[in-house]
């Protein structure tokens, strides 16, 4: 696999300039009345907007599978309406790289832009979601209860870290480490992010309940039971560009209890160093992080230059976050060796 990107990426790419102008007029031509209250910042907000949705037909095109592109504008259709933004297209964009990519390019790019648009009249005329939906995600089932997440998300929400300590450990001692973080604390930080989503909560409420559960990972870990060392290693990151870690923290965890020796890189790895420590030190296992579809590319040129550089003695490479949920079918397009959904299905882990 190569780690360059494809010509089609790289003509999307050299087009944005001019697609975030072309399509900033398109919406504007449409709809601009009913833009008019936001005044010059909405065609600046606009520009932003076009600019992602680049960066996730990017991760789509990486990807092969219009997936990210549409779990992306599903989740923005969403967003706009809870900020009572006026409706959304990708015709201008779609219009542009029609006229502009080549044949056999657009051949590659319509269907992921059809599939985009079939996604945002689905969702339009869907209703939205709760997060009470997410707290009751078959994934999150069985053993924690979903009344105790729900306390979980008040204390959070409240900014109480006593009563989210005492659920906190009250858990744990029930389900052990790793189960807490898989099956209360992902659940309860996805119900929080649809909240901020849906505009109930305010960035520093999620902030704060990120970082009481940050605290309280660390103080369940500690007192959490070791096995023996083992002589294994692993190399955990979240790729360029992700600056979720907490995920990626409680796998690292869970590794180091399982008696691995763990090297935990955290947020926002550049490539270039994420790939000279892995040839420094040369791990068993690199597990990497990425939690939107737009990181897709970075991930891909990850795999495919580890690869490249260690040949047969590269590590085993697996990678999860919310940017692959629903996409490890896509697993071995990316050059993997494993995509997991959650922790306890990495066979490491929970053999
Ligand atoms: C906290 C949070 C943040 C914090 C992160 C703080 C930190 N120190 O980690 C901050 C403020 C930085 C942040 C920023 C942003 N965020 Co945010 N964030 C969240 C939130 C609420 C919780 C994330 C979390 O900690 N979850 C708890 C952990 C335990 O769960 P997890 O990450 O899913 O990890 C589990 C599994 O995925 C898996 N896993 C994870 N990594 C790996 C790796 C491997 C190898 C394996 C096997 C498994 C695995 O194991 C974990 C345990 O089971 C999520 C909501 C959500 N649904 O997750 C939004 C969310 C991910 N964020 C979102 C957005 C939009 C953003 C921003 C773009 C907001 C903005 N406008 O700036 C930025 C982007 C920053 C960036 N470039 O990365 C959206 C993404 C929407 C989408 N579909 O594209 C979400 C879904 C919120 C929402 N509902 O709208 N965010």
């Amino acid at each position: 696999m190569s780690a360059l990107p494809s010509g089609t990426e790289r003509a999307i790419e050299g087009l944005r300039a001019e697609a975030l102008e072309h399509g900033t007029r398109y919406i504007y031509d449409r709809i601009g009345e009913r833009l008019a209250p936001w005044g010059e910042a909405g065609r600046a907000r606009c520009r932003a907007d076009l600019n992602w949705h680049l960066d996730f037909l990017l991760g789509a095109v990486a990807a092969g599978h219009p997936g990210p592109f549409v779990d992306y504008l599903s989740w923005l259709v969403e967003l706009m309406r809870n900020y009572e933004v006026p409706g959304d297209s990708v015709d201008g964009l779609a219009s542009l790289l029609q006229e502009r990519l080549t044949g056999e390019q657009w051949a590659e790019v319509a269907p992921i832009l059809a599939a985009g648009t079939q996604a945002l009249i689905r969702r339009a005329m869907a209703s939205a979601s709760s997060a009470g939906d997410v707290l009751r995600t078959p994934s999150a089932d069985s053993g924690v209860g979903h009344a105790m997440r729900q306390q979980l998300v008040a204390a959070l929400v409240a900014g109480d870290s006593v009563r989210a300590a005492g659920i906190v450990s009250e858990v744990t001692r029930e389900s052990g480490y790793i189960r807490m973080g898989e099956r209360l604390v992902q659940p309860v930080m996805s119900a929080i992010g649809e909240m901020w989503q849906r505009r109930e909560i305010s960035v520093a409420q999620e902030h704060l309940a990120s970082a009481i559960i940050h605290q309280l990972l660390v103080r369940e870990f500690v007192s959490a039971p070791f096995a023996d060392p083992v002589p294994r290693s692993v190399l955990l990151a979240c790729v360029a560009n992700n600056h979720h870690q907490l995920g990626l923290r409680i796998l690292a965890d869970a590794f180091e209890l399982k008696g691995w020796s763990v090297q935990f890189l955290g947020a926002d790895t550049p490539t270039a160093d994420l790939l000279r420590q892995v040839e420094n030190t040369r791990p068993d296992l690199v597990a990497l992080s990425l939690s939107l579809g737009r990181q897709i590319p970075v991930l891909k040129d990850v795999v495919a230059r580890i690869r490249e550089r260690l040949g047969p003695e590269s590590p085993r490479i697996i990678a999860g976050g919310p940017g692959l949920a629903g996409l490890g079918f896509l697993c071995s397009r990316l050059g993997l060796d494993g995509c997991y959904p959650n922790i306890t299905s990495v066979p490491e882990i929970w053999p």
